[in-house]
């Protein structure tokens, strides 16, 4: 046996030391864009995240709902690939249709205005629909599209559209010209209905439409103003197993990065999946490969096409890999050791091919931490499951909302195709637990958080980018006695809760 000299190491280990914070490097000009995929020397990715946040490939994770969240924020979902193909390209399709950035407003438009505000709006600028936003930018919170329509002004009373909306309209809930788009909001959460109509004095007809119903306007776009079609990314989960039937129905629904998802990447599995997808498609296909967790294995995936690096084994929070086979190494180490194979990889060849942080992140300083030592960007499970918009059940245990989140490698996923090491077809044992996470709100607002205290950290390293806080950044091991220094200690806690 070969014996490492190095001990398996976690985040929770390790402390950044502040470098000098000039003053130019304050937390809004901070970029934490990064590449996707690999790059040669001088050239830029195909692909560049705006926040290097992904979303894990799992079930209770990555759906089209989380991946429409994330990608308007910045970031990216791998939709999960423990479900039929057809499900997944439909999955695909959906995040593909959702059109974002059609937004229009103006800047005196805020959660506050009322709706005659914008009425108003709308008529004077003679669109018949407005997209509008808290703070009035195309990038700002979508608060609902108001539409007016004068429906007295309809000459024809056999007009199907004015018909159906009239026959309903007396028994929905009106809103009124003067409430504000917040309390507007509001009553089309508490009712949970699709449209909230208005009625202004004079008997004209507005209506304003929640955000979730935008896609009833996909026939006919033209109904919305300044549509700028942007398309949101997406990727998706493949397998060593099933890729030949699986990639082409992804391809075809838009899809615009695959990952081979496996806990044991380091495989001719694997390269044969990789050198497949290169060939079939003369290289089009971007697709990243893993999990590895050293230098070999790096290498290994590199030479066979992929376009990033996936790096974890064992580390995720609802992982029992490391328990049930004895495999796996410590998530900072791993990274540290295929961040430096990256770096000479550059060195020898001039191409850059990002590597992944996948699994076990579980503070936000993790995640700094991962970027300093080299990563490109996160994968994430745990942080996402808990929020709305991912898929699973939120339900009330011990007197606290929680969500639902269980492992691809549990019985539940039943995500055979992850834990192969070819043979029968079949999960033998489990690697993976069905568990609870707190339940945390909203993407947006947590991601909010998250985002700042990341940017802040940055700069108190000195960095006003992933590139230079991965170059400067000053890493410290820490004693366990030390770590019990950095919590609050030695004091009567007044908030228990904390
Ligand atoms: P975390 O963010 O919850 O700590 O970890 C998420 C990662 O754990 C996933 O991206 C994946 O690599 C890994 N994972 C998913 N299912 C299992 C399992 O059942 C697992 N063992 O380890």
């Amino acid at each position: 046996a070969i014996y490492l000299d190095d001990v398996s190491r976690t985040f929770g280990e390790y402390l950044l030391i502040p470098g000098l914070t000039t003053k130019q490097c304050i937390p809004t000009n901070v970029s934490l864009k990064t590449p996707l995929v690999k790059y040669k020397k001088g050239e830029k990715s195909a692909i560049e995240l705006n926040i290097p946040f992904v979303s894990a490939i799992m079930q209770s994770v990555s759906d089209s709902g989380l991946a429409i969240a994330l990608a308007r924020n910045g970031g990216l979902s791998f939709i999960f690939g423990s479900q039929p193909i057809e499900s997944q390209a439909e999955m695909v399709r959906k995040v593909k249709k959702f059109k974002a950035g059609f937004v229009t407003s103006d800047s005196n438009i805020t959660p506050e205005a009322t709706l005659a505000d914008v009425l108003a709006l709308v008529k004077r600028t003679g669109h018949t629909t407005m997209g509008v936003t808290h703070d009035g930018t195309p990038n700002g919170k979508l608060l609902g599209i108001v539409t007016s329509r004068d429906y007295r002004g309809e000459k024809d009373p056999k007009d199907r559209k004015v018909k159906e909306f009239m026959t309903p309209f007396s028994k929905l809930t009106v809103g009124e010209i003067g409430m504000t788009l917040s309390e507007a909001n509001q009553i089309i959460w508490d009712h949970k209905l699709n449209t909230l109509p208005i009625i202004d004095k004079d008997q004209n007809l507005a209506y304003f439409v929640f955000r979730k119903d935008y896609d009833s306007h996909k026939d006919n776009p033209n109904e919305l103003l300044n549509t700028t079609d942007k398309k949101l990314l997406v990727g998706a989960g493949i397998n060593s197993r099933d890729y030949k039937e699986r990639v082409p129905a992804l391809v075809e629904a838009g899809v615009d990065v695959l990952c081979i998802d496996s806990s044991d990447g380091f495989s001719e599995w694997q390269k044969e999946t990789l050198q497949w997808i290169k060939q079939e498609y003369n290289g089009k296909v971007l697709v990243g490969a893993g999990n590895v967790v050293d230098q070999a294995g790096f290498r290994y995936l590199v030479e066979a096409g992929a376009d990033f690096i996936k790096v974890g084994i064992g580390g995720g929070s609802i992982c029992i890999t490391r328990e049930q086979k004895g495999i796996g190494r410590g998530q900072a180490t791993a990274v540290i050791d295929v961040a430096k194979a990256r770096d000479k990889y550059f060195e020898d060849t001039g191409i850059y091919v990002p590597i992944c942080s996948d699994g076990g992140l579980v503070h936000d300083y993790h995640m700094v931490l991962a970027l300093a030592m080299g990563a490109d960007f996160l994968m994430m499970g745990r942080y996402f499951a808990r929020f709305d918009e991912s898929p699973t059940k939120k339900l009330m245990v011990n007197n606290s909302y929680v969500k639902e989140y269980w492992g691809e490698g549990s019985n539940r996923a039943h995500n055979w195709q992850r834990y192969d090491m070819g043979g029968s077809e079949s999960l033998k044992f489990e690697e993976g637990v069905d568990s609870y996470v707190p339940y945390a709100g909203k993407l947006k607002d947590n991601l909010d958080v998250t985002i700042g205290k990341i940017r802040s950290t940055m700069c108190s390293c000195g960095a006003t980018s992933i590139f230079e806080l991965q170059k400067n950044a000053k890493i410290t091991l820490v004693s366990s006695t030390s770590i019990v220094e950095g919590g609050a200690h030695d004091v009567i806690l007044k908030d228990h809760n904390r």
